[in-house]
């Protein structure tokens, strides 16, 4: 008997999302995954406040399952400025959530940026929107709107070239809009910037390469999970969306070996994942199902979602069960993984198409109601297949 099955959830913004909390549960949602997005980061989340978003949750018939995100503070992953006062900050945020029953904490730890896509508006030919991460667009802003100090040596002659024709051809509404996309904030993203803040922001991180991230990640991590632990709390961590170094920041949560090293060097339960298809997926070399099978015992949190890449470095959000990713390889592993460990997992359709009436609204981009429903919707059915045939087996 398959006793353990996915905890269907879905990201709500909060009392200003477009998508209300009566839409999510007639998703068919249990759960709720959001954040105290009105408290400025490095500060204590009260009580008070988490009960009262609890509070809310519950009145529409669902619970508060996951904090995504509790975000870590520009200045405690440079370590420098006030980190030591946002550290503290941050132990007793989770304390008080621990309080209020609230024992899933997701962070990530990409500097400046969280997620990137360059287009939040791709058409697909059934007239839906994805997004779009194009590497030449990322490009063009690299060099020639955010002109950064020797970028050209991270690309190729071909890349520099058809950046220069791109942005030639762009008009200055188009060049804004591409800024916009990549430094003013996406959805979720605690930050955004101007481009001189940017500017300034990617100075803090001179003297900071990889190693010394991945060191700060560390530290941050045996200062936090021993609080997180003793309050039942476990931490994820989400990865680096794209999965590698972009405008020249380093990113230390893209791959197996980066899992491996912050589990041998924070082996606590507690030092969990939040496994993400979507981000993860954008690499080939990425194995999902040996990632789970490998990691399993720390996945408390799942976003399912598919991408489809090319050989350029492009890619677009595609349908759940469509792309680059064999989600019913996924499902079937993750399945398998909560009956070895007796645990129900929470997960969310991440991302979805904007389509049918949503085309018309103002929406967080990826996070329209309908599209999210649509992905919901083709996971549990997978997941329920899954399940019963392996229940008859
Ligand atoms: C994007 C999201 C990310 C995620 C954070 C977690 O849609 O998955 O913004 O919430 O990286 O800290």
């Amino acid at each position: 008997m398959m006793d353990y099955k996915m905890i269907p959830t879905m990201r709500w913004f909060g009392p200003n999302d477009p998508v209300k909390l009566s839409d999510i549960r007639q998703a068919g949602c249990e759960g709720i995954v959001t954040a105290l997005h009105h408290i400025p980061n490095g500060e204590v989340w009260e009580i008070e406040e988490i009960q009262k978003r609890k509070d809310e949750i519950n009145a529409a018939g669902m619970v508060w399952n996951v904090v995504e995100s509790l975000p870590v503070s520009e200045d405690i992953k440079t370590r420098s400025g006030d980190y030591l006062k946002h550290l503290e900050n941050y132990k007793q945020s989770i304390r008080n959530l621990a309080s209020c029953d609230v024992n899933i904490v997701t962070y990530n730890f990409m500097p400046i940026l969280d997620w990137t896509r360059t287009n939040l508006f791709y058409e697909l030919e059934n007239g839906a929107k994805a997004l779009l991460f194009e590497k030449l667009a990322l490009v063009v802003f690299d060099l020639f709107i955010l002109k950064r100090d020797n970028a050209e040596l991270d690309y190729s002659i071909e890349e520099v070239e058809g950046a220069k024709s791109k942005f030639d051809a762009m008009s200055e509404s188009e060049r804004a809009t591409l800024q916009a996309n990549i430094i003013a904030g996406l959805p979720g993203s605690e930050e955004g910037y101007s481009i001189e803040k940017f500017r300034s922001a990617l100075n803090t991180y001179q003297g900071i390469d990889a190693d010394k991230l991945r060191n700060n990640l560390v530290a941050f991590l045996k200062e936090i999970v021993p609080v997180a632990e003793a309050n039942n709390v476990k931490m994820v961590v989400h990865p680096d969306d794209p999965p590698y170094p972009i405008l020249g920041l380093p990113r230390v949560v893209s791959k197996t070996s980066d899992y491996e090293y912050l589990i041998a060097h924070v082996p606590s339960k507690s030092n969990g994942i939040c496994f993400c298809t979507g981000s993860l997926g954008v690499n080939p070399a990425n194995d999902l199902p040996a990632m789970i099978r490998q990691f399993g015992d720390r996945i408390y949190f799942l976003h399912l979602r598919n991408v489809r890449r090319n050989e350029r470095g492009d890619f677009f959000e595609d349908n759940h069960l469509e792309g680059n990713t064999d989600m019913y390889a996924v499902v079937k592993e993750v399945v398998a993984c909560m009956q070895k460990n007796k645990i129900n997992i929470p997960m969310r359709p991440d991302h979805g198409h904007q389509m049918l009436d949503d085309l018309g609204k103002v929406v967080n981009p990826g996070y329209s109601g309908i599209g999210r429903l649509k992905g919901l919707a083709e996971i549990r059915g997978l997941e329920y297949g899954i399940i019963r045939n392996l229940d008859a087996n």
